[in-house]
């Protein structure tokens, strides 16, 4: 699955919240291949995942994110190590698909 999702990091790994400075929003053409999510600046080379970082999403849940009322369809990622991200998709339709994707892995 692939498509535009605009990412927070939220908390860092164990859980420790993300310092100021580095809690923007930021849009990145967003992959799922296997158990990871790749963030690309450059959507034209899918293949070769050039992003600033990966994220492994084995052992990760996604769920709505309820809670946070600020932007729509924003759904939450919490990973294995702990770390936090928020994301917000295109559409409703678009956030449920990323969540039940993440979830299957
Ligand atoms: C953050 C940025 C985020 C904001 C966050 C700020 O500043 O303005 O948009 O989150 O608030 O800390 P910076 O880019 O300097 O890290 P929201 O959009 O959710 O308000 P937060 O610290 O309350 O999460």
């Amino acid at each position: 699955k692939q498509g535009l999702l605009t990412r927070k990091v939220h908390a860092e790994a164990d859980g420790k919240k993300t310092p100021w400075g580095k809690r923007g929003w930021k849009t990145f053409h967003t992959v799922l291949k296997g158990v990871v999510l790749y963030f690309l600046k450059d959507e034209s080379r899918p293949e070769a995942p050039g992003g600033e970082e990966v994220i492994g999403v084995h052992h990760a849940l996604a769920e709505r994110a309820s809670k946070y009322n600020k932007r729509p369809n924003v759904f939450c990622l919490q990973t294995a190590d702990w770390r936090i991200f928020l994301f917000q998709a295109q559409n409703a339709e678009e956030m449920n698909s990323w969540i039940s994707r993440i979830n299957l892995v």
